[in-house]
């Protein structure tokens, strides 16, 4: 199985001026491009049955998987993974919030979307060097949690079901805030595609039931 890299799911220019054409391009074609060939040589030295796994079930085998082609599997498998669930995530929302059963499970978990947010913020600001902020469901507990994980370590590994996420890599955001990573947050709240997020919602609470 070859993996090619998924095209952006709208214009390069999409999200102006939250995240830039140059950021999205750069993001996509180069970073997004590097972790899937990084992926397809990974697979190659993968024994089976891992090798014609989908990519989340590898995820969710990696500690099966021998040593180094896990750590590959781990650092671009997570890469090509993590990136193709990012892009669909992200749409100018002109301020829209949550709706519905989405909605209820932020209120019932965090006390409030307000408090959600600052939670959430503050999980991405103090993220030390490079990885991701995750929205995820916790299956055993059927609650909503905020984490943070680093490089290209996805929640998948850990049995969890994600909702949302923020890539805060420096190539998300440096060539459009320099080192201002709280400003960059500041402004995704801007483009949350939070239909996606309630998508994302209904699929895991289906397959959970
Ligand atoms: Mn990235």
């Amino acid at each position: 199985m070859i993996y090619q890299l998924p095209p952006l799911p709208y214009a390069y220019d999409a999200l102006e001026p939250y995240m830039s054409k140059k950021t999205l391009t750069v993001h996509h074609d180069k970073h997004h491009q590097a972790y899937t060939d990084g992926f397809n040589k990974a697979l190659e030295q993968t024994p089976e049955p891992y090798k014609s796994m989908k990519p989340e079930e590898i995820l969710q085998s990696l500690d099966k998987i021998p040593e180094p082609v896990r750590t590959a599997l781990k650092n671009f498998g997570g890469g090509y993974v993590n990136h193709s669930f990012f892009w669909p995530l992200l749409k100018k929302n002109n301020g829209a919030v949550p709706q519905g059963d989405l909605a209820k499970a932020i209120t019932s978990s965090f006390k409030s979307f307000d408090q959600f947010k600052i939670e959430f913020s503050d999980a991405a600001k103090k993220l030390f060097g490079s990885g991701w902020t995750w929205l995820v469901l916790d299956p055993k507990t059927g609650s909503l949690r905020i984490m943070n994980l680093p490089n290209q370590e996805s929640p998948v590994s850990q049995g969890l079901k994600p909702l949302l996420v923020l890539d805060v890599w420096e190539h998300a955001y440096y060539l459009d805030y320099e080192n201002r990573r709280a400003e960059f947050i500041e402004k995704w709240w801007a483009v949350v595609n939070w239909d996606m997020v309630a998508q994302h919602y209904q699929e895991v609470r289906k397959k959970s039931a």
